[in-house]
């Protein structure tokens, strides 16, 4: 039995994947090329970030046509072949669908800025307020007040985005017919998959200033959320079984997505919450330098797991996307336990109750891009913030240093196929630099190897297909209170399951709070982990345990 519960999903970032035809930028035919390495993987799905015709002011998050092919990505054909090929690998697609916003270049906001009054309504327009300004104090997750004024309609727009992302109006249900549409319009192609963007952000409520934070509360899990999916999902992918869908919740609450990812399967299969990745933020601020807080990375997991499996409700589970620095370089070490942190991290995740999501080249290990000029960086968000940071008068330097931590180009930089000094990603000049450790970390140096991280992520994935309990079995945290060691359990009929980490470079004791006679090591990252109940766990050393 084939079900979202005992897949592997891998994400792709086309852009950075891999370039057929030496323009720098990564293409459709690039990963038809390799598919093959995907399924040596052994992943069920591909989850290919936006390729729809775009401006790419945000890297194709600013979609202007969802029924085409960006020309730099290649054609509708390479896209069939695309399907047709991953088929016979074993391998389905999944789609990315952006449908917060448009780009302002989509030809219904065009329609709009030119005054026609229904697709006026297809986006949020609304008037400054009586004593000038924007209609509320929203800030833009890019930074900046959320709103832009258009002169001629005397109006401002919403974009909870960059300004070139306007946001959709889903109250009108013109916009919801529409993007059904769309959906339908991509099944037909044979897509089976569908990963929705920031989807949790489409039911506005009221319009008014936030004089807490920054309006998050607002449009975050609104009042017509499960309404919208409910809809969405009975007119489009639920007349289809096979379909699996991951909705990407921004700041949401477990509350919600108990609905959104619950059993009943109304909505969505499963949720992509983000709170275990600002363990290292302060509150909602991304743009500072504080340690990760490993007690409340720990305390967050765990009651996400609990709670989600007490509702029978499904998580994706995961550390890495193209919107998060590389999890080796954030919880890890990149140094001498590169190897041993890069699989305990995969440990945590893949045994963790959820279906696990693979970012391109966290199966070798890469990690944060290492820029240390503005130049190098292209993302929006991190230019953006550059200048705001300057303008309250940080020195730039700081911000440099800030960026290196959390900016999303970390995850951005080229997948490293070889040791060449493009990493095989390109015969020309690739659109964001490539890390120059490819030299040691690529593709070509782990596949075939059995102690690379590349084979750890592979064991991984065969051991969900083998044993019933990774997919199937209930939750139970078993180190609360230690402050180094991540330890969980998962039961299933009569199997049992423990998952045990050192998340740090120091030795630790662990005292394992159940009696371990019986259980054998499945998996480590070590050649030689012993049981004991007294055990001594070596830098960052993981271990998954078994009892049948
Ligand atoms: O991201 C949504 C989102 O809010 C974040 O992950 C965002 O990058 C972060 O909060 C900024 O600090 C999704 C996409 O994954 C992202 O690439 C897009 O830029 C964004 O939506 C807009 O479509
Ligand atoms: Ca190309």
């Amino acid at each position: 039995m084939n079900t979202f519960k005992n897949s592997v999903v891998y994400q792709i970032y086309p852009k950075s994947f891999l370039d057929t035809n030496g323009d720098g930028l990564g293409d459709l035919r690039g990963v038809i090329e390799k598919l093959d390495y995907l399924q040596t993987l052994g992943v069920d799905y591909i989850w290919l970030t936006p390729f729809f015709v775009s401006p790419q002011n945000d890297n194709g998050y600013d979609v202007a046509d969802y029924r085409a092919i960006d020309p730099r990505y290649g054609t509708m054909e390479d896209f069939e072949e695309l399907v047709a090929q991953a088929r016979t690998r074993n391998i389905k697609i999944m789609l990315d669908m952006v449908f917060n916003h448009t780009s302002t270049s989509h030809v219904w906001f065009q329609k709009a800025l030119a005054g026609d009054p229904v697709y006026r309504d297809y986006y949020i327009f609304r008037p400054g307020k009586p004593q000038g300004g924007p209609p509320t104090n929203w800030e833009s997750k890019f930074g900046r007040n959320a709103w832009e004024y258009v002169p001629q309609l005397d109006q401002y727009y919403l974009h909870l985005f960059d300004k070139t992302q306007a946001d959709l109006h889903w109250e009108n249900p013109a916009v919801r017919r529409e993007v059904q549409d769309i959906v339908r319009f991509w099944m037909e192609k044979g897509v089976k998959g569908f990963r929705f963007d920031v989807v949790n952000l489409i039911s506005k409520g009221e319009y008014a200033d936030d004089t807490q934070g920054d309006g998050r509360r607002f449009y975050t899990d609104g009042p017509r959320i499960h309404e919208f999916l409910m809809e969405l999902n009975r007119e489009s992918f639920g007349k289809d079984p096979e379909i699996i869908t991951v909705g990407e919740m921004s700041s949401t609450s477990m509350e919600n997505c108990f609905r959104y990812a619950g059993a009943d399967g109304q909505e969505l299969s499963m949720v992509f919450s983000f709170h275990h990745l600002k363990v290292d933020f302060v509150g909602n601020e991304k743009w500072v330098l504080v340690p990760a807080d490993f007690g409340k990375l720990k305390e967050i997991l765990f009651s996400w797991q609990e709670g989600m499996a007490a509702h029978g409700a499904w998580n994706a589970v995961f550390w890495c996307n193209h919107d998060q620095p590389r999890v080796v370089s954030r919880f890890g070490d990149e140094g001498e336990y590169w190897k041993q942190s890069a699989k305990m991290l995969a440990n945590v995740i893949h045994a963790m109750r959820g279906t696990p999501y693979i970012y391109q080249g966290e199966e070798l290990g890469m990690t944060n891009a290492g820029f240390t000029s503005l130049d190098q960086y292209r993302d929006v968000e991190s230019l953006n913030h550059y200048r705001i940071l300057r303008d309250k008068g940080m020195s730039r330097e700081s911000v440099y240093n800030i960026l290196k931590v959390h900016s999303r180009d970390n995850s951005r930089t080229p997948m490293q196929w070889t040791g060449e000094e493009q990493g095989g990603f390109t015969t020309g000049q690739p659109w964001i630099s490539v890390n120059p450790n490819t030299r040691t970390i690529n593709a070509e140096s782990q596949v075939g190897d059995p102690d690379s991280i590349f084979a750890h992520y592979q064991a991984l994935i065969r051991l969900r297909k083998e044993y019933p309990v990774f997919a199937q079995g209930d939750f139970r945290a078993l180190s609360q209170e230690d402050p180094q060691v991540l330890a969980y359990q998962r039961r299933w009929e009569n199997t049992s399951l423990i998952c045990l980490s050192n998340f740090y470079r120091k030795e630790t004791t662990w005292q394992a709070p159940l009696d371990l006679t019986g259980y054998r090591v499945l998996l480590s990252n070590y050649p030689d982990s012993l049981p004991a109940q007294s055990w001594k766990l070596r830098p960052y050393e993981s271990v998954l345990l078994i009892k049948e």
